[in-house]
């Protein structure tokens, strides 16, 4: 049986022998490993933890937190802040960005991340999980400052997340292809278990939350009703449907058998890009996804090439199978 690689090992080399990422880099992807370790081992506890429920607070989103939404925070917080080799966090949880504290050495990057996406499903034990997206800080000593942040997708150094479901599976990339690692509870490490992640370009599951249906734009609505027209349409196929109502299940799933996943705008809150926040939700799952042969948009440019003015701003996302985004932006840019 092949040696069983560990997070630890496939960093190594990725410094060592592909130069993809520096040591303060591999340092911060290990803390954060290990932090998604810590927050796993509170989800897991549920009830038994006294951790479900709600917080009695609201967040910058305008929504009720979960108590693990808070504990999530603080875990991932309190892993990074000593290490050195960060210099700012941004948090969906927290109104604005959090500056390592000058008792502690400043490091060349900067950490986004939604904690604990999908907390509606905490309560009733469905797959949730962490987000998080790295970037560079800009050259020179000054302070940084929320606008510090504002880097479009592109310019990303190292993008994954964890799902907390019925294995814990660390995903990422550092721009070298997509792997998986799954958490080996008995050795408490993260095992590289999938090396060459990739999303078929054509698929017949869509993942959209179809209660919003009378709210789309025109162009998602004719995607949909073809997909539902089935065999007999003009996609001449049958669709199947799966909406998790967690990012990370819904993405797990796309990367791992492909698949198109769409949040898109709708009229109910005009002024709102979409439901989605661009720097730690949509970013790195772009990323991760284009590394993976898919493609994702806003239903007219790549994730990654959106102008960012907001930390908190928010963005529709088409991502997935890469003929299926190709054709739901076709119909958003053919108007
Ligand atoms: P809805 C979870 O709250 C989240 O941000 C994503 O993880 C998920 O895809 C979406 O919202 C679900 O939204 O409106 O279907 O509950």
């Amino acid at each position: 049986m092949a040696a069983k690689i560990s997070l630890t090992r496939y960093l190594v080399e990725q410094q060592r022998e592909e130069g993809h990422i520096q040591p303060q880099l591999r340092l911060l992807i290990e803390v954060v490993a290990r932090a998604c370790k810590r927050i796993s081992q509170a989800v897991n506890k549920g009830a038994l933890g006294g951790v479900l429920g709600g917080a009695e607070t609201e967040n910058i989103q305008g929504e009720m937190q979960k108590k693990l939404d808070i504990i999530a925070n603080e875990v991932l917080i309190e892993a990074n802040e000593w290490g050195g080799h960060l210099a700012a966090m941004a948090s969906e949880e927290m109104d604005s960005i959090y500056l390592v504290p000058n008792r502690y050495p400043q490091g060349e990057y900067l950490l986004l991340f939604d904690p604990l996406d999908g907390s509606s499903n905490i309560d009733v034990n469905v797959s949730i999980g962490t987000i998080f997206s790295v970037l560079k800080k800009p050259d020179g000593d000054r302070g940084i400052e929320e606008n510090d942040f504002l880097q479009t997708g592109v310019n990303q150094v190292a993008a994954g997340y964890c799902v907390y479901g019925p294995q814990t599976t660390l995903v990422l990339t550092v721009g070298d292809g997509v792997v998986m690692f799954t958490l080996d509870r008995e050795q408490g490490s993260f095992v590289l278990t999938e090396e060459h992640v990739k999303i078929p370009a054509d698929t017949k599951e869509f993942a959209i939350n179809m209660s919003n249906m009378r709210h789309w734009a025109p162009p998602v609505k004719r995607y949909i009703d073809e997909c539902l027209q089935g065999k007999e349409g003009v996609r001449g196929k049958d669709f199947n449907m799966r909406w998790v109502a967690s990012m990370v299940a819904d993405v797990h799933r796309i990367l791992t058998r492909g698949g198109v996943f769409m949040y898109p705008w709708d009229k109910r809150e005009p002024d709102k890009a979409g439901k989605l926040r661009l720097m730690y939700e949509a970013n790195p799952m772009a990323w991760l996804v284009e590394q993976a042969g898919g493609a994702a948009t806003d239903g007219t440019q790549r994730i990654l090439d959106v102008p960012v003015t907001k930390l908190h701003q928010r963005v529709p996302v088409f991502l997935g199978s890469k003929n299926e985004v190709d054709r739901v932006t076709s119909y958003h840019t053919e108007l």
